[in-house]
Parts: C-alpha cells; structure tokens; sequence
C-alpha cells in the first residue's frame, strides 16, 4: 500500500475509534464548491505600486483559463466570479462556451460601481439623482448578464461613504439606498440572489452606507427573501467575531456566501487562512454546525463559497491554490468536531472540555483525507506542488510575458 494511503488508514482507524466516519466526511469534502475571482488572476497591488508578475492573465479570457486550471488541479473550483467591467465582452455566449470548454461555468457577477468619477460622493446614494440612475442603469445591465451567462448570483458591493462629519445627511443616503436597492431588487428574476457586501471603511473614511452586517440585514429584510448578505472577511474592525456573525445570520436565513480572504490590519485580501486559519476554522465549524441543524440546514447548504483575494508580491495561480487548498482543510477540520460531545461539555458547563472539543478536531493533520479525496478524483495529492512542478508558471511566463499594469 502508498505510504499516503497507509496514513489515511491509519486516520480512518483513529477516527473510527472516536466515532468518527473518515468515508462520510471525504464523502462531504467532495461537494464543497469554491468559487474563485477573475479579477484574482491578474496583476493588482497598491496605491504604492503594481509589481508586474511573469505570466498574470491579460484578458478575461486568460482569467477564466487560469481559473479553469485551478479547477483541474484541486477538483473543487468549478464557477468563476466575473466583475464588469473588468470582465465585459460583446458576446456572452462566447465567454459562456469558452468557460465551458476549459470546464468551468461563470458565477457571481459583480457590478462595479467604484471606478468611474461620476462616483465621487457614491452611487446609489448619491444626492444627485442623475448619478444614482447611473449607477442603477449599471446594476440593472448586470442582472441582464447574469441572466445571459444562466448565472443566479447577483454580488453588490458599494464603496459608498462619505469622508467629513456633515458632509451628508446619513438618513437621506440610507433612504437612497433602500429605494434604489428595491428597484435592483424588483428586475432578479426568481432563483436569482443579490448578495449585499458590507465594509467598515475604504475608500470612504469618515462613514460608509453599508458599513456592517446588521446594516446589510436591515436591507436585505426590507427587500425579501432574494436579498442575502454577503460576509467578505476582512471587511470588519480588528477583533470582530465573525463565526458569531455567521452563526446569527444562518439562524436569520440571510447568510448568502463569502468572500474569504485573510487580513492583518485592513482589507488586506491575502491568501484565505494565511494568517488566522483557526478563525477560519471557527467560522467553517458554524457552517458545519448549522447544516446538521434542520432549523438551519436549508440556508446552510445554498451558501456562497467564494473567494475574493488580490496579490501583489505572488504569483496569481499558485496563491489562488493555497486558499482553495486551505478552506478545503478547516472545512475537513470542522466536519471531524464530535459534536455530541461538544453538546455534552457545554451542558455540563464543562467550559474547557468543550473548547478541547474544537481544539482537538482543529490539531487532527487531515491532509491524508485530502490527499484520499484527491486520488478518488484522479487528482494529484498537493495541487499546490502539482503546479509548482508541472512547468504551468514558466509556460504561462514565456507565453504571457510580464505586463506593465494598466488600470483596468
Ligand atoms: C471591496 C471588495 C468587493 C469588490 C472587490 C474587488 O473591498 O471586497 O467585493 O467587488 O473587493
Ligand atoms: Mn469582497
Ligand atoms: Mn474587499
């Protein structure tokens, strides 16, 4: 027997000991569904400088073929978020049956309504009611895409703010926003869901019109049940308990999808689980506990795995791996918690026995159940070496070349 199916033996058995069905849960990895962004595929950066990286995707085109490459070296990747306009093309049929031809299929599509200087003071709040026709018209031609390309997520994020105490009247923006969400709202097509992201600050520094989760749920409540909300997760203050936010927003029903990334200080949109994977642990255990909960079971399974990450010192796809690769292992660690014995604990007022609960799910190495799910898929076991030595980046390098940034 391979050395990596001796080990995922030897987890079956330990697993098994603990009541545990290793099968049942490679069983339960096996659908989990990320989806990855096309704008996480080409060269991005700061406001100090864009670093050309060798062989960044060009077009949308090379975006949903990077994509589509991650999709075929972990299995689990198969919808591509688009962002307009970064991502617009003449013929949506074309992009549709291109994506489908490398194997993926276009997901969430993402209006932008950031970049254009009529944003200046916002859009869909915007005082002047020229600029929020605008913005709409933009939502609106949006929704007609998502319609075209058969995608049912709608992803709304508003850089809406102000940045001076005065400088508008906070009930008339949230008044704006209600009625021009509600005309967003009144073109979705049944089945189709608008995601509303919230973000404490940035760009606008001073207030922003959608600054956190209960604001998106107020929106969404006034809406209806196809407004959902989005939690990007380095979209709030430091030391904000986001697996609580998950937790309240799966019992509300109003838990639409992710945005995982990970974050030091701001919005910092590194690699998912590089630099808190126990908070991203935490927060797929929610996930996990609300699915095997029937109150919240519906809600739990029509989430929105996405990832929304940039990277301005790596390289796109190998980066892009490492986070797929790093939901898949808190989403294996969270599906090994023995919850009744976490229940027990917790009944019992057994404070620290039930934190060991978590702790001892979280500690168990479940790279060989991976790597099991990986051969089941006729996979490489590491996806994150499969592209470092199957020649991808040098051919991508050589073909691409390194590009100077252009604004998009
Ligand atoms: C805003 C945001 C939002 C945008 C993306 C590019 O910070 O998270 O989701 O669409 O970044
Ligand atoms: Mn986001
Ligand atoms: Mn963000």
């Amino acid at each position: 027997m391979p050395e990596r199916e001796a080990a995922f033996e030897f987890l079956r058995e330990q697993l098994g000991d603990g009541g545990v069905d290793a099968d049942g849960v490679v069983a339960e990895l096996r659908r989990l569904e990320i989806e990855t962004p096309s704008w996480g595929y080409g060269n991005s950066g700061t406001r100090f400088h864009v670093f050309p990286w060798p062989g960044a995707a060009r077009t949308v085109w090379e975006r949903i073929a990077d994509a589509a490459l991650v999709h075929r070296l972990t299995g689990t990747c198969p919808s591509v978020a688009i962002h307009i306009p970064w991502d617009r093309v003449d013929d949506w049929t074309a992009l549709r049956g291109y994506a489908e031809g490398q194997g993926v299929r276009l997901g969430a599509v993402n209006p932008n309504l950031f970049q254009d200087d009529v944003y200046r003071l916002g859009s869909v709040c915007h005082p002047d009611a020229a600029v929020r026709r605008q913005a709409l018209d933009h939502v609106l031609e949006c929704v007609e895409i998502a319609c075209r390309i058969d995608s049912g997520i709608l992803s709304l994020w508003l850089a809406d703010g102000t940045n001076y105490p005065g400088q508008d009247d906070f009930r008339g923006r949230y008044r704006r926003l209600l009625e021009s969400l509600g005309e967003v709202y009144a073109a979705l097509p049944d089945g189709m869901r608008l995601l509303v992201e919230y973000k404490f600050f940035e760009p606008a520094f001073y207030q922003t019109d959608l600054p956190d989760w209960g604001t998106a749920l107020l929106v969404c409540r006034r809406l209806g049940p196809q407004a959902q909300v989005l939690v990007d997760t380095g979209h709030h203050p430091q030391g904000t308990n986001i697996e609580q936010i998950v937790a309240l927003l799966l019992v509300e029903g109003a838990l639409g999808g992710f945005h995982f990334n990970n974050r030091k200080y701001a919005d910092d949109d590194l690699i998912v689980g590089s630099v808190e994977p126990f908070e991203l642990f935490l927060i797929l255990n929610e996930i996990v506990a609300a699915r095997r909960d029937s109150a919240t079971t519906a809600t739990a399974e029509t989430i929105a795995f996405m990832i929304d990450q940039a990277h301005n010192v790596e390289g796109k796809i190998d980066a892009m791996i490492q986070s797929v690769v790093n939901i898949q292992t808190a989403y294996a660690k969270a599906l090994l918690v023995d919850r009744l014995r976490l229940d027990e604990a917790r009944r019992a007022g057994d404070v620290l026995g039930a934190h060991r609960v978590l702790l001892d799910a979280y500690e168990t190495d479940v790279r060989p159940l991976l790597a099991h799910l990986r051969a089941q898929l006729g996979l490489a076991p590491d996806p994150v070496q499969a592209f470092r030595e199957g020649g991808y980046a040098e051919r991508l390098a050589a073909e691409r070349g390194a590009i100077a940034y252009e604004p998009r």
